[in-house]
């Protein structure tokens, strides 16, 4: 936990950091610098006992968790991801939304592999969340973790299959991919450290509370 007097926010650059502004302002609070002109990690904001931290997006957890940042937002694929626990999690902040799904070339016949029950080669970032929804549905599957360009894993034979998020699905048509399966619906939580909840019960509260009433409807 960051010292009694101020609250830690740790964000990540990029759309979470955007979608975040808003509902920091329904709370009073601005950033006062803009993260992709400055190279600074820790953000000033309007209220002297508010600040924002700059940290990777599967680093936010890990930051709240052991007391790094008091809050944090984060995306549900990155919360399942994560292999830690003690982690308050008050809102889905309904932001950042996107789905996880599986892809596959235009001319593999997942279905029809699928029904054959043989073994499927998948390639993801998202370890836990693949193994959990094959082993839902009894497909035998080979987990190959990749850290990023999944697209590439079942153009270069690396894969057959691939777990990835998928938004506009501008990524997928670019590598000549096709979605298969919807897996879950993603959007990014609010997490609390357990401690900072309760003793900095009030301030967290009202936080709390602002950014409730500001959440994007669909
Ligand atoms: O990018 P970096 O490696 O620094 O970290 P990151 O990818 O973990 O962070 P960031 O900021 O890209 O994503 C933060 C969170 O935003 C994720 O954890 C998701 O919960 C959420 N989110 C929402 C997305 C997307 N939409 C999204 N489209 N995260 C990633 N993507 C990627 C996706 O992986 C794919 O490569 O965008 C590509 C697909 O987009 P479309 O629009 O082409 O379908
Ligand atoms: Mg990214």
């Amino acid at each position: 936990m960051t010292t009694a007097d101020t609250i830690t926010l740790a964000l990540s650059k990029g759309r979470i950091f955007e979608e975040t502004l808003p509902l920091l302002k329904a709370a009073g609070i601005e950033v006062t610098e803009d993260p992709e002109k400055s190279r600074k990690l820790i953000l000033p904001t309007n209220r002297p006992d508010v600040r924002v931290v700059l940290v990777r997006a599967t680093d936010v957890p890990t930051y709240v968790e052991h007391g790094g940042a008091d809050l944090g937002v984060a995306g549900k694929d990155v919360l399942l991801e994560h292999e830690g626990q003690g982690l308050y999690q008050p809102l889905d902040l309904n932001i950042a939304r996107c789905r996880m799904s599986v892809a596959v070339r235009a001319d593999f016949d997942y279905a029809g592999v699928v029904k054959q029950g043989s073994r499927i080669r998948v390639a993801t970032k998202y370890v836990n969340i693949a193994r959990d929804h094959f082993a839902n549905k009894g497909v035998h599957v080979d987990i190959i973790k990749l850290y990023g360009s999944m697209e590439l894993a079942p153009l270069t034979g690396l894969a057959d299959a691939i777990v990835d998020l998928v938004s506009t699905g501008n990524t997928l048509k670019a590598n000549k991919l096709v979605e298969v399966e919807p897996i879950m619906d993603i959007s990014s939580r609010l997490v609390v450290n357990q401690a900072s909840l309760k003793l900095k019960r009030e301030p967290i509260r009202q936080l709390i509370a602002a950014f409730e009433s500001a959440i994007p409807k669909n």
